[in-house]
């Protein structure tokens, strides 16, 4: 699929332009995405036949260089990371999805739940680091009560008062609203005054009706992730949004479910300024899963999820590549192909790990500043909703990204 082709020396036709555009636009129309390039130059609105087109261009360069361009525009040289640490409360779920390595029945090896005081001995154990963020999501295991979800907040608050609790994806907060037996709005309040501060982007995998139909048939379908995530920003709070790649689904579902999500945006950005913060693609991992025998993406298919969604969600601010998922170098590369944000110090992750990635499962965060140096980009430490309180050696700045 292709867009409308210029002739090969077609120029860049806007009055005002730069040499350097007119570069991109003459390397992008060499690749037959003129009519893209000059749309992303104008800082249009791409279309779903533009998002086909960039998925299926051979030109993986000319994509990303467009897509460089947005991100330089939004952000100049600035990458983001913070401080954080990971707390996977229980592997006990339910949902049985297929491409999950992490998932556990009870009696299974390797199954466990914490209680709230064991979660909040992960906090006491990292008390000396500089966290700023506990990113806390688990299985669905519809035996824990609503109490459970309060305590574990409470107890996580309790142990470090200051940090930002990312929480629950929109498939747990759908299970703790039916524990709760009350209204979503109800039940935020109640996560909010326990100490709920935001919600990561996970559980979102690919909101086609067939791809759910065949990989997680048993886990909400996107209609419902997307009503959740609305009410998520109705009650005030940020979330991230995510899509699981590289397995049955096609350039279309995903071109379909990136439009999905500029559509949430749109709506939340008319209604309260915008409560998506940032897009993270999620490379398929398949060791140890049902799934096991799709091979999963290249670093060039990373690359190019990294592209795309930089071109498409073009009211999203920031696109992390996840350097766990990605591997270092694929993640310092990303850099340069639309992505601003690499996450964070992360510690002790287990999703992707028991999914066969090689990343260590922890970072100290001067690594993190030297991988992003080493790309030729500015490190900037961030909190969680996005102000920037550090830059490369620490120093204290407070601007919003
Ligand atoms: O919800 C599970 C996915 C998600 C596999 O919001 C898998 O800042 C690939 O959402 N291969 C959890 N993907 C991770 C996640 C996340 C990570 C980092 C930052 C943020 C954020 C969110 O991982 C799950 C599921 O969609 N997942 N198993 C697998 N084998």
């Amino acid at each position: 699929m292709t867009t409308e082709a210029l002739p090969p020396g077609a120029a860049f036709s806007t009055a005002a332009h730069t040499s350097a555009e007119q570069r991109l636009f003459t390397q992008a129309n060499g690749a037959g995405l003129g009519d893209i390039a000059q749309k992303v130059l104008r800082n249009e609105r791409l279309t779903y036949d533009d998002g086909l087109a960039l998925y299926e261009n051979a030109d993986l360069f000319a994509v990303g260089a467009l897509a460089n361009h947005v991100r330089e525009r939004l952000h100049g040289d600035a990458t983001y990371f913070n401080v954080n640490q990971h707390v996977n409360y229980t592997n006990l779920c339910n949902r049985l999805c297929k491409f999950c390595a992490f998932q556990r029945l009870p009696g299974q090896e390797g199954a466990y739940l914490m209680t709230p005081e064991d979660a909040a001995q992960k906090i006491t154990e990292q008390l000396d680091q500089p966290v700023t963020e506990v990113h806390v999501v688990g299985g669905v295991w519809p035996k824990l009560d609503y109490d459970y979800y309060l305590n574990l907040l409470r107890a996580i608050k309790t142990a470090r008062p200051d940090i930002h609790i990312k929480g629950f994806t929109m498939v747990e907060l759908d299970e703790i609203v039916k524990q709760a037996k009350k209204p979503i709005a109800e039940v935020l309040f109640d996560l909010k005054e326990a100490g709920l501060d935001s919600c990561p982007g996970g559980g979102a995998e690919v909101f086609s009706e067939s791809v759910r139909q065949a990989t997680y048939p048993h886990k909400m379908p996107g209609t419902r992730w997307i009503e959740t995530a609305s009410a998520v920003h109705e009650a005030g709070l940020y979330s991230n949004c995510t899509m699981l790649h590289g397995h049955v689904e096609t350039p279309a579902d995903r071109v379909d479910h990136l439009i999905k999500l500029r559509e949430l945006q749109d709506r939340s950005l008319a209604k309260d300024g915008g409560h998506l913060q940032a897009y993270i693609p999620l490379s398929f991992h398949p060791d140890n899963s049902e799934m096991a025998h799709i091979e999963g993406p290249t670093a060039l298919d990373e690359l190019r999820e990294i592209a795309v969604a930089r071109l498409l969600l073009d009211n999203i601010p920031h696109i992390k590549a996840y350097w766990i998922l990605m591997d270092i170098p694929t993640a310092q590369t990303a850099l340069s192909f639309g992505a601003n944000d690499v996450d964070g110090t992360v510690v002790e992750e287990k999703i992707y790990h028991e999914a066969g990635a090689t990343t260590p499962q922890e970072v100290q965060r001067e690594e993190l500043v030297r991988w992003i140096e080493d790309a030729g980009r500015v490190a900037i430490e961030r909190n969680t909703t996005y102000t920037a309180i550090g830059d490369s050696k620490g120093r204290f700045v407070d601007a919003e990204c």
